[in-house]
């Protein structure tokens, strides 16, 4: 989203397998401990700088902030916001669990590999319909949903995955991933995770830091 709307940043890296998500001074800008987390030194008022955690929230935030990527019309900005929450409740969640019982559980469950799997797999299903009804995008201008659900397709073989069997999510990714600020943005950190990987395995399910 930042590179999408060409907000000036500066990318400060947590490194979540050294407990830097714990620190006082990344607690007081995200309390969950987890990130991503903002902070806007331009919220356009006197005073402290104003922090944002949650991608969902902080997608909503800058959205709103530059007028940008979440339509105004209330079905569009509704049909926008479903599709984001479906990310933030379902697909993220349930992928980073199959990831984790896939890839990184020190106990292979059967159970608990099927139930996840099963679920991400009806969630692709989903989001395949989705993308057959609306063409080029999720919802459909793009939009602050297909940046969220963005990542979590491109974990797709990790998550045991073939995108051939989501033909419709196989053409958006296409799509997604031939914009320039799509590439600029998985590029940000990438030297310095390839160096922590190499140095700390196992990487996380969702191969992310910030
Ligand atoms: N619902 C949160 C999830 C964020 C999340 O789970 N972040 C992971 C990395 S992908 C994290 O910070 N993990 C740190 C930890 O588990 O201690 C969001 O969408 O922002």
């Amino acid at each position: 989203m930042l590179m999408e709307s060409g907000l000036p940043h500066r990318v400060v890296p947590v490194n979540i397998r050294q407990g830097d998500q714990f620190a006082a001074g990344f607690t007081r800008w995200s309390p969950n401990n987890r990130i991503p987390a903002i902070v806007d030194h331009d919220a356009g008022e006197e005073g402290e700088p104003l922090s944002v955690f949650e991608s969902g929230a902080i997608l909503i935030y800058l959205a709103e902030k530059t007028g940008r990527f979440l339509p105004t019309d209330p079905r569009a900005r509704k049909t926008a916001l479903e599709w984001l929450f479906w990310q933030v409740g379902g697909l993220g969640p349930m992928a980073g669990q199959n990831g984790h019982f896939l890839l990184y559980a020190p106990e292979k469950i059967p159970y608990a590999i099927r139930r996840y799997g099963d679920e991400v797999r009806r969630l692709y299903n989903v989001l395949d319909g989705q993308l057959a009804r609306t063409g080029a995008f999720v919802a459909g201008d793009y939009s602050i949903a297909d940046m969220a659900i963005f990542p979590w397709i491109v974990t797709h073989k990790a998550q045991g995955l073939s995108l051939a069997d989501y033909p419709h999510v196989q053409r958006w990714f296409g799509t997604m991933r031939a914009r320039p600020a799509v590439t600029a943005g998985m590029e940000v950190l990438r030297e310095s995770r390839t160096l922590t990987a190499k140095k700390d395995e196992p990487r996380s399910a969702a191969g992310s830091a910030a």
